[in-house]
C-alpha cells in the first residue's frame, strides 16, 4: 500500500532550497514553462538567470522547479536550467501531468499550476512568474480556462505576477478568481495589471502599499490554509506597453491561431510568439522586464514573510488563544 503522504519519494530538493525552507529563510519558487515555452532561446536562459540574480540580490533563495526524468526537481542548477532552456521538445506540465511524467520517467516544464503544487509539497510559500493563466477569450464555447485558477483556489502559495496575460479575457479571469475564492491584491496599485500593460482597465479587488503589507496578507492567507493568493505587480512604467497597441497585436495573433487550428495547451505559447514577432521584439522586452521585476518583488515579499514567521512561529495554535 502506498502512503498518501508519500509525495516525498518523487522529490529531489537542492541543498540550498532544503536549508532555506528548514531555516524559514526567504525562498522564491520559479516556474519552468516560461523558460521552455514562454520565451525563445537564448532569451529564456538569460531571463531566468536575471530572475535568479534579482532574487539573490534581494536576499532570498531561488528555486526553479521542473520535472526531470520522472523526478520532481526543486532548485535546478545551472546545467539543468540550460537543459530546460534548450529542450524544445519538453512538455508543458500542469499539475495533472506530473504523476504521468513521474510514472513514465519523462521530463516536463511546470506551469503556474504545476509549480504551485510542487512548491507547496516542499513548503515554499512565495512564487514569482510573469502572468497567470486564466480564462481564454471564447472560453464560453471552448471551456479553455487555465488550471492555474483552480490551483490558486486550493493551494496556499502566494503568486507574484503582472496580473493576467492580455491574450486572455481579463474581466472573466477576475470573475473566475472571485468564484474560486482567491484573494487578489494590487501591489502599490489599485488597478489590475494585464502583463504588458500596467492597467487592464479594471480595478484590483484589493490593494496593498508595499511588499511588507503584501507579506502580511500572504501570512494570513497561508495561515488560513484555504487558497492561494495573487499579488499583482504592474510592469515597471519604463518598460510598459500601450493598451491599445497590445490589444491590436493580440487580436491579430488570435485570428492566426484560429486560422491555423491552434488550441489547448499550444495556444498560450503560440500567441506569445506571434505577438513577439509582430511587435518586432517589443513584447519580448516587456516580458523580460516584468519577469525580473516580479522576481525582485517576490523576494521582498518572501523576506518580509520570513520576518513575520520568526515573530510568530506557530501560526496555527488556536487552542492557546481561546477565551
Ligand atoms: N506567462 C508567461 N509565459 C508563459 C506562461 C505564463 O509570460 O509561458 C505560462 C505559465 O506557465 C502559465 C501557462 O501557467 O502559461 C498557462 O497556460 P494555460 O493557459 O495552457 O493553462
Ligand atoms: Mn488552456
Amino acid at each position: 500500500m502506498i502512503r498518501r503522504d508519500a509525495a516525498g519519494q518523487y522529490l529531489d530538493v537542492s541543498r540550498a532550497v532544503a536549508d532555506g525552507v528548514a531555516e524559514s529563510a526567504p525562498v522564491v519558487a520559479l516556474e519552468s514553462t516560461l523558460i521552455a515555452h514562454g520565451l525563445p532561446y537564448p532569451h529564456n536562459l538569460e531571463t531566468v538567470r536575471e530572475m535568479i540574480g534579482a532574487i539573490e540580490r534581494a536576499g532570498a533563495v531561488p528555486a526553479v522547479i521542473a520535472v526531470l526524468d520522472g523526478r520532481i526537481r526543486v532548485g535546478l542548477d545551472a546545467a539543468e536550467l540550460e537543459r530546460v532552456a534548450r529542450d524544445i521538445g519538453i512538455v508543458k506540465a500542469g499539475a495533472r501531468d506530473i504523476p504521468v511524467l513521474i510514472a513514465t520517467r519523462t521530463s516536463g516544464a511546470t506551469t503556474v499550476a504545476g509549480t504551485m503544487y510542487c512548491a507547496r509539497l516542499v513548503g515554499i510559500e512565495v512564487f514569482a512568474t510573469g502572468g497567470i493563466g486564466g480564462v481564454h477569450r471564447g472560453a464560453s464555447s471552448t471551456f479553455d480556462v487555465s488550471a492555474d485558477l483552480h490551483e490558486l483556489g486550493k493551494t496556499p502559495v502566494a503568486v507574484v505576477c503582472s496580473g493576467a496575460k492580455s491574450i486572455l479575457d481579463v474581466p472573466a479571469t477576475l470573475e473566475k478568481l472571485e468564484s474560486l475564492g482567491v484573494p487578489v491584491v494590487g501591489l502599490a496599485t489599485d488597478r489590475f495589471p494585464a502583463f504588458h500593460v500596467r492597467d487592464s482597465g479594471l480595478s484590483a479587488p484589493h490593494s496593498v502599499r508595499d511588499a511588507s503589507e503584501a507579506a502580511r496578507v500572504a501570512a494570513t492567507v497561508l495561515a488560513l490554509d484555504r487558497t492561494g493568493l495573487v499579488i499583482a505587480n504592474p510592469v515597471p512604467a519604463s518598460d510598459a506597453m500601450d493598451r491599445d497597441e497590445v490589444e491590436r497585436l493580440v487580436r491579430d495573433a488570435e485570428r492566426r491561431a484560429r486560422a491555423s487550428g491552434i488550441d489547448g495547451k499550444a495556444l498560450t505559447p503560440f500567441l506569445l510568439q506571434a505577438i513577439a514577432d509582430a511587435s518586432e521584439g517589443a513584447t519580448l522586452h516587456t516580458n523580460r522586464a516584468l519577469l525580473i521585476d516580479n522576481a525582485r518583488a517576490a523576494a521582498e515579499v518572501a523576506r518580509n514573510l520570513a520576518i513575520l514567521s520568526r515573530e510568530s512561529p506557530d501560526r496555527s495554535n488556536i487552542g492557546e488563544r481561546a477565551h
